[in-house]
């Protein structure tokens, strides 16, 4: 198996040559292309942009707006003024909680998440019902963890405000049916919010065709840096919201009692915006288009296929979620009796980094009847040895516990 981007376009990686890196639904591993531009904007076009008359400030200003205007493309998101900036999906996800809901959500409604929810998709809609009085619904899952269309039909009606999924699940890889949920959201007047967390780093995501209101994703799980992410959103709904943070650059008029907002995108950007940030981020999904994203799934399809079928192989292995055709580059799984946290730790004597525990997903873990589980996951620079070394580290994980049993 070819990897789609080879080991040494990764500074971290081609440093260390025998780390396994499995943990990239966390967040990816940089490329150099991505460090480069970083350090490129700090050291050529660094200033504070939207704020100088002066040629440095202009220039950073364009930097910023071109990162704007390629990470909008590559999202297919024609209204580039409706991408926002945010620090990630945790932020733009409360952003809409926030300015949308408490503007649109009243006693009474009803706010629709599934069981499968990151706690950044889960938590601002709970605590908006708190707030609000509306309820706050969950859609339980089928067997093998996928959203029940058939559930979730039969809860939405006239009362449903919001219907929030994520595209992909950060702990099952199964991938949600997105045209399907959007239809019947609209079908009753509700919004669709789309947490894009996981989809945006594996999966074509054409935001307009996709008919969902609002589409949140961060920019470190996708090659890009942290500290940026993105919120996609209608441009009816979003020129209609209060502002989310209030302070520079998001004004147009400050008088002694009240304000006016500036137009968007800056309406939702309040403060120095993380200018770096973005021109990472651009740069990221350059490096994706270069790959391209129909060869970025075929290859994490690839990979998830051989590890799936090699881990479930072993004796007392159990993998959560649907079978290897049908996820995304996630595999979580529990081996017998060994916690996920023994089994991350001999793993990573092993030079092996995978994750353990809830994966902010606690709600999903209740429904699934663990407290935690491991997680491997794939991206662009992982190879077949990776998964030799994952099933190594597993059973030399197994084979000790047995012995400590015996
Ligand atoms: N999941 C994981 O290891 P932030 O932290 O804002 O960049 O992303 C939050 C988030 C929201 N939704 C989903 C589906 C996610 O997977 C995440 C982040 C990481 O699974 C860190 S908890």
């Amino acid at each position: 198996m070819m990897s789609a981007l080879s080991r040494s376009d990764f500074p971290l990686l081609a440093a260390s040559p025998r780390l396994v890196y499995l943990d990239s639904a966390a967040t990816t591993q940089k490329p150099r292309a991505v460090l480069d531009a970083i350090r490129d904007f700090y050291e050529s076009d660094n200033a504070n942009p939207h704020r100088g008359a002066y040629a440095l400030s202009v220039r950073a200003t364009q930097r910023y707006h071109d990162a704007r205007a390629r990470v909008a493309k590559f999202l297919g998101v024609s209204d580039t003024d409706c991408l926002i900036f945010t620090r990630g999906t945790t932020e733009s996800l409360n952003l809409v909680a926030a300015s949308w809901g408490r503007a649109n959500v009243r006693a009474g409604d009803e706010i629709v998440v599934t069981g499968a929810e990151h706690h950044a998709n889960f938590v601002p809609w709970q605590q908006l019902a708190i707030e609000t009085g509306a309820r706050f619904r969950i859609c339980e899952l089928t067997a093998d963890g996928a959203i029940d269309l058939d559930r979730l039909r039969a809860m939405l009606g006239s009362k449903t405000k919001v219907v929030a999924f994520a595209h992909v699940s950060n702990v099952l890889g199964t991938i949600a049916p997105v045209r399907e949920i959007v239809e019947l959201a609209h079908g009753v007047g509700a919004i669709a919010v789309c947490d894009g967390a996981q989809a945006a780093p594996h999966l074509t995501v054409r935001f307009d065709a996709s008919g969902v209101d609002f589409f949140a994703a961060s920019g470190h799980k996708m090659l890009g840096p942290m500290g940026i992410g993105v919120l996609a959103g209608r441009r009816a709904l979003l020129d209609a919201m209060p502002p989310f943070l209030t302070g520079g650059d998001m004004i147009e008029f400050v008088e002694d009692e009240h304000s006016t907002w500036n137009r968007l995108p800056h309406k939702f950007e309040a403060g120095t915006p993380n200018a770096a940030g973005a021109v990472g981020l651009a740069a990221a999904v350059g490096v994706l288009e270069r790959v391209g994203m129909d060869a970025v799934r075929a290859h994490e399809l690839a990979l998830v296929g051989a590890a799936y079928r090699r881990l479930a192989a072993i004796d007392g292995v159990r993998i959560y979620g649907p079978g290897p055709e049908d996820r995304s580059g996630v595999l979580s799984f529990n081996v017998g009796d060994v916690h996920p946290h023994d089994l991350a730790t001999i793993l990573d004597s092993h030079h092996v980094c995978i994750r353990a525990g809830h994966h902010c997903a606690q709600p999903l873990m209740r429904r699934l009847g663990v407290s935690a589980t491991a997680r491997a996951s794939f991206y662009v620079y992982n190879d077949d040895a990776d998964i030799d070394a994952l099933v190594n580290g597993v059973m030399a994980a197994r084979e000790m516990f047995s012995r400590v049993g015996a």
